[in-house]
């Protein structure tokens, strides 16, 4: 076929198309969100649903009905979805069902840097891990094609560099005759109660066996033999750096990298006077070799954090550990100018609000110069925390605690923080703000079901955020455009933050980029 030029995400699109995945579904996080996006401009059925775990879901019962399907999501969003995983391991799938989550070491734009593979071996399922957009197409398919064949749901490992990153790619002709869905009723196998699940835990295991020692014969590895002086051991985009860094050395890429493929790697090890593992984030391929009895070199803790590049890897290789250059700071992010959330903001700091923060633009405003968010720690925090400082915090003091969060966030995990607050209502009450701009900012103005349209823009239902808060028992519940209605809106959080109940106050005003895009002028937004 054609070659092209993608980018990793593009290539990961269209290798779950050529795959003959039935539906894609996913919550949108940097650096995975343009995948579903793609799949869905080449024709592919994709979805996003409130947040990962429930994505997880679907694309789980897609797989139900034989079919294949897939979920995506950035690193953290696995923790949300991580329930699913780790019993969808012992159920497994009937079609195929790929997790496709991309890591973010060196946090470009993200609250941590986990690496996902731990997860892999914690819940027992295959990792893959492309390093380059030729293999993030292949892969993909590998990843499907794994799935289906041991019934058991893989992980396709992506990192920012490889996601956003272009290089040329050769597709292969789309799989053809793939079954059409239908459900058998298999009751011992998707009903997990510990009767089937004790079974299940044994038939996972033994698939993991078999896919180890496929992966030692046919996975998708490979040596590249060069000077005996120097041996690399490297999996995802590592490798590229690697290259460039040591082209006369021998190098052992790994493909699948759980189960790793140990008897090659000790091989491998074997085979060289000097052997070194280069991988980005946690020491996990190190340490899973040094454990079988490899004797291996590995980065210094320094290179732990943080992106690896091809002068990092000549300094891990050179045993260079002095301090490495600092880069310059650039200019610190900021909310757009004309932003809605900083009027919001503007008002919480004059009133001198302890505020519970989220995950979205808003959190810019904990920088200066407004310096307002006090707490944020992942998506939906803002509630419990807030509540927490609520119930013990001296009275005064918990009377300035306002718990802040976005409209996407409120959706993905807000709702439950929210049954939380009128359920364990503290003494002096609770003010929630949900911080309403029509569209998923952060993250590249995705749609939600707060919303009202689905992935593609097109209408369907709205969440209202005033009927739930009034269904879970808020007694004061109001709505405010935060710069036409700013002095209202203040009068109304010092009116809620006054009295011994609970408030939500939905603070509606279209984020100006998403207006932009839209055609829409600020005068025209909707109030
Ligand atoms: C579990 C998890 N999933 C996804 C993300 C990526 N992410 C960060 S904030 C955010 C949503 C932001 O939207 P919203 O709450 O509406 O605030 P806005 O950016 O529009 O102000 C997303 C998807 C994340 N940090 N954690
Ligand atoms: S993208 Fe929208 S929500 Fe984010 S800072 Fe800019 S105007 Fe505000």
């Amino acid at each position: 076929m054609e070659r092209k030029f993608l980018m990793g995400n593009e290539a990961v699109a269209l290798g779950a198309l050529h795959a003959g995945a039935a539906r894609g579904a996913g919550y949108p996080g940097t650096p995975s969100s343009e995948i579903l996006e793609v799949f869905n401009q080449l024709g592919g059925k994709a979805e996003w649903a409130p947040n990962e775990k429930v994505a997880a879901e679907v694309a789980l019962g897609v797989s139900f009905a034989g079919v294949r399907s897939f979920a995506t999501m950035k690193h953290v969003g696995l923790n949300v979805a991580a329930d699913v995983l780790f019993t969808a391991a012992y159920s497994g799938v009937d079609g195929a069902l790929v997790f496709v989550v991309a890591d973010d070491p060196g946090m470009a734009s993200s609250q941590n840097e986990q690496d996902s593979r731990r997860y892999a071996v914690a819940a027992g399922v295959p990792l893959l891990e492309p390093s380059d957009s030729q293999e993030a197409y292949d892969f993909a398919r590998c990843a499907f094609e794994i799935s289906e064949r041991w019934k058991i749901p893989v992980i396709l490992k992506l990192t920012t560099r490889v996601c956003h990153s272009g290089t040329v790619v050769t597709p292969r002709a789309p799989d053809a005759d793939l079954p059409a869905a239908h459900f058998e009723r298999n009751i011992p196998y998707h009903v997990m109660v510990p009767g089937h699940a004790r079974p299940a835990h044994r038939r996972l295991r033994q698939k993991l066996a078999e896919i180890a020692e496929w992966n030692e014969k046919n996975g998708p590895n490979k040596e590249i033999k060069g000077s005996k002086d120097l041996g690399i051991l490297v999996s995802g985009v590592a490798f590229e750096h690697a290259r460039e860094a040591a082209p006369e050395a021998s190098f052992f890429k790994i493909g699948m990298s759980c189960p790793l493929p140990v008897k090659p790697m000790l091989d491998f090890i074997a085979s060289v006077d000097r052997a070194v593992v280069i991988e980005e984030n946690d020491p996990y391929m190190a340490d899973a070799v040094r454990a079988a009895g490899g004797t291996v070199e590995s980065a210094p803790e320094m290179y732990r954090f943080g992106e690896l590049n091809v002068n990092r890897v000549r300094r891990i290789l050179a045993g260079d550990t002095s301090p490495e250059a600092v880069p310059s700071k650039g200019r610190p992010p900021q909310l757009c100018a004309g932003c809605p959330h900083a009027v919001t903001f503007e008002i919480l700091k004059q009133n001198n609000c302890i505020v519970a923060g989220d995950i979205g633009c808003y959190t810019l405003a904990a920088l200066q110069p407004l310096a307002a968010m006090d707490t944020q720690i992942c998506m939906g925090a803002s509630l419990g925390v807030g509540l927490g400082l609520r119930h013990v915090l001296p009275r005064e003091e918990a009377k300035r605690v306002v718990s802040v969060i976005g409209d996407s966030t409120f959706v993905h995990s807000g709702l439950t923080g929210l049954a939380e607050m009128t359920y364990n209502v503290p003494e002096t009450g609770h003010v929630l703000l949900i911080l309403d701009n029509s569209t998923t900012a952060m993250t590249g103005q995705q749609e939600h079901p707060g919303t009202g349209r689905l992935l593609d823009h097109t209408p369907t239902n709205r969440l209202d955020y005033e009927k739930v808060a009034r269904a879970m028992n808020v007694p004061n519940v109001g709505t405010f455009d935060p710069v036409q209605q700013r002095a209202a809106f203040e009068a109304a959080l010092i009116e809620a933050l006054g009295k011994n109940e609970l408030t939500v106050l939905i603070v509606r005003r279209p984020c100006i980029l998403a207006m932009v895009r839209k055609g829409v002028k600020p005068a025209d937004a909707e109030g």
